[in-house]
C-alpha cells in the first residue's frame, strides 16, 4: 500500500468568526499517533498543507474553489501514479474534498465505481441551495460534484468526459438526515444514487449491508474507490469532526465492511477523512482510527 498523506482543510467553513478548521492536522497527528509503523505502507506521499482562506472569491461561489482544483489535480497525478505503480492508495485527508482529486486520478485507468460512507450524502449543489448566498463548502459538496452537480471548476476534470462517477454507480452509507424535516439535499433520494441510511443499515446488518453493495458492483464490475468520512461513527465515540452525529454505524461493522471491500481486487483506493485532532485532546479519536485502518488492511496482525 502506499500512503498519501493529504493535509487539506479547504472544503470546510470556519465554524465562527476567525476560526481555521483543524482538519489539515489530521494526517501528522496520525502518523505522530502510529498510524505507519501499523499499516507498514510501502511508501508515502505528503502533499504540503495549502493555504486556507474563509472569504468569497472571485468566479466561483466555492469556498477556496480555485486552491481545491490545484490541490485535487496534484492529488490526481499521484493517485494515478500509484495505479501505474500498481500499487494501492490510501489517502489520508484532509476534509472530504479531496475524493474529486481522487477518482479524478483513478479516472485514468477507466470507469470507476464509488462506495461512500459518511454520515452525509454531501449532496450539496446549487438545485438545493442558493450558491449566492454564501461560499460553499466543498466538504459538504463532494458526492454532488463528483456525480457532476456544480460548477465546472470542480466537476470537470482533464481527459474525462462527464462526470468523475456517474450516479449508478454511486453506494451511499450512512446518512443519518435522510428522515429529518430539514434534510438540505433531499433530492439525492430520488437520484440513480444507491442509498442505505444508518437506520436501514441498523436494520441490515454488516453482511447484508455488504450484499446489497456487492449487488450494486456486480453489475458494472468496474473498478471501486472506498470513500470514508469518519463522521459515520456516532459522535460518542467520534466527536472530532466538522459535523459530528448521532446514531452512527458501529466501528466493527465498518471494519468488517472495508476489510472485505478492500479485499476486492477490483478495490483501487481509498480516502479517509475529516478526522480533526483539535477536537481531540486524549487522541482516543487518532487510536480508533488508527485500529480500524491497521485492522482493514493488516487483518491478520
Ligand atoms: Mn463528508
Amino acid at each position: 500500500m502506499h500512503l498519501i498523506l493529504a493535509p487539506t482543510n479547504l472544503g470546510l467553513r470556519p465554524l465562527r468568526a476567525g476560526h481555521i478548521p483543524g482538519c489539515w492536522r489530521a494526517p501528522q497527528v496520525l502518523m505522530d499517533s502510529g498510524l505507519a509503523d501499523r499499516l507498514q505502507p510501502e511508501s508515502i506521499t505528503r502533499l504540503e498543507v495549502p493555504s486556507y482562506s474563509p472569504d468569497a472569491e472571485p468566479d466561483t461561489h466555492l469556498r477556496n474553489g480555485h486552491a481545491i482544483r490545484e490541490y485535487n489535480l496534484e492529488l490526481a497525478d499521484i493517485v494515478a501514479a500509484v495505479h501505474a505503480s500498481g500499487a494501492f492508495p490510501l489517502a489520508i485527508g484532509g476534509d472530504c474534498s479531496i475524493l474529486l482529486g481522487a477518482l479524478a486520478g483513478a479516472r485514468r485507468q477507466g470507469l470507476v465505481s464509488l462506495i461512500h460512507i459518511d454520515g452525509h450524502s454531501d449532496f450539496r449543489h446549487p438545485g438545493n441551495y442558493d450558491p449566492s448566498t454564501m461560499p460553499g463548502a466543498v466538504a459538504g459538496m463532494d458526492l454532488a460534484l463528483a456525480t457532476g452537480r456544480g460548477e465546472k471548476l470542480l466537476t470537470e476534470w482533464p481527459g474525462i468526459n462527464g462526470p468523475l462517477v456517474p450516479d449508478n454507480e454511486v453506494f451511499q452509507l450512512g446518512e443519518r438526515e435522510s428522515h429529518d424535516a430539514d434534510f438540505a439535499w433531499p433530492d439525492v433520494l430520488q437520484s440513480g444514487i444507491h442509498q442505505i441510511d444508518v437506520f436501514t443499515a441498523h436494520s441490515l446488518g454488516p453482511e447484508n449491508i455488504l450484499q446489497h453493495i456487492h449487488q450494486m458492483l456486480g453489475q458494472s464490475r468496474y473498478r471501486f474507490w472506498i470513500h470514508f468520512d469518519v463522521d459515520v461513527i456516532d459522535q460518542s465515540l467520534m466527536p472530532a469532526v466538522d459535523s459530528p452525529g448521532s446514531p452512527g454505524i458501529d466501528p466493527q461493522w465498518l471494519e468488517h465492511i472495508c476489510t472485505r471491500l478492500v479485499s476486492d481486487p477490483l478495490c483501487c483506493g481509498m480516502t479517509v477523512t475529516v478526522y480533526d485532532p483539535e477536537l481531540d485532546p486524549d487522541l482516543s479519536c487518532a487510536k480508533l482510527i488508527i485500529e480500524l485502518l491497521g485492522a482493514v488492511f493488516r487483518p491478520t496482525s
